[in-house]
């Protein structure tokens, strides 16, 4: 009785260790911020406490028979060979526990690949060693820049300290509206990236030559960072990503002034362009005259 209650003891403090560990853990999934990341994260739950209790009763089982039947107590091995109904058993249990894990996994695949309606359309592209954001529909519209690392050399050189957010920070961040669903179309220009931001429930590789896709409506406003994660050369650690979600009156100032912004320097570009038209126009004209003069 004494050894019973003992055990049980044990394995409630080792279950209250266990969970007080899995919540806000660093060593855990960041805190969901979508409902595919959520459901991931829920699932990811559920497997552990699964395999927890698969390991507890195998090793119970396991550990129980070889110190209650040893030699020293004068038991005897027995000597037999087959039993039906334990090899159904031992084949027919784990079939359905993997049955019912595989069930929940399956529909949030699908519930992943489902990139239908988006409120936007964005698309990413994996450069070495950046990223491009090209927004193709929704508000914002139009907008389209790159996105490289912003931490200093000195600081990869541990010449300075290194900042809370070493090698997670960019020059110009992914800014999306909360509560929007937001569709990322993902390509690459030279090698295979991948575009993963954990708390968003993303991970999807950007190859080359294809066009990948990919959704999240981000649950709050917020900083979500993310890395490549997919080995794509020397500066693979070094094009991190930075999921800016702001609320939507923020977003639509934001988008407003970075289109005006695009189409300042588009313009800008477009008059450079006429200017250095028009120099050839003059150049070809004088030397014309020359010509003409000759
Ligand atoms: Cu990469």
């Amino acid at each position: 009785m004494r050894n019973k209650s003992v055990a049980t003891l044990a394995g409630m403090s080792v279950l209250a260790l266990y969970s007080s560990m899995a919540v806000g853990s660093k060593y855990n999934f960041p805190e969901p911020q979508s409902v595919i990341a959520q459901d991931i994260y829920d699932q990811h739950i559920v497997l552990l406490w699964i395999c927890l209790a698969i390991f507890i009763g195998v090793f119970g089982v396991m550990f129980y028979s070889v110190l209650k039947h040893r030699k020293s107590l004068g038991y005897k091995a027995a000597n037999f060979h087959h039993s039906t109904t334990v090899e159904v058993i031992w084949t027919v249990i784990p079939c359905l526990i993997l049955v019912a894990m595989a069930w929940p996994a399956t529909k949030t695949i699908i519930a992943m690949k489902d990139t239908s309606s988006p409120d936007m359309t964005i698309k990413a592209t994996g450069y070495q060693w950046m990223w491009g954001y090209d927004y193709l529909q929704g508000e914002g519209e139009g907008i389209s820049f790159f996105s490289k690392l912003s931490t200093p050399r000195a600081q990869l050189q541990n010449r300075e300290p290194k900042g809370e957010n070493y090698l997670l920070e960019v020059d110009n961040n992914l800014v999306v509206p909360v509560g929007k669903k937001v569709r990322i179309i993902l390509t690459a220009n030279d090698v295979i990236h991948a575009w993963w931001v954990p708390a968003l429930g993303i991970k999807q590789d950007a190859i080359p030559g294809f066009i990948r896709d990919t959704w999240f409506t981000a649950d709050n406003p917020g900083i979500y960072r993310g890395q490549c994660a997919e080995l794509c050369g020397k500066d693979h650690g070094y094009m991190p990503i930075v999921v800016e979600v702001l609320d939507e009156a923020a977003y639509a100032k934001w988008a407003a002034e970075k289109l005006v912004g695009t189409s300042s320097a588009v313009n800008l570009a477009a008059v450079s362009t006429e200017m250095a038209a028009s120099g050839a126009d003059e150049a070809v004209e004088a030397a014309e005259e020359n010509s003409d003069n000759n």
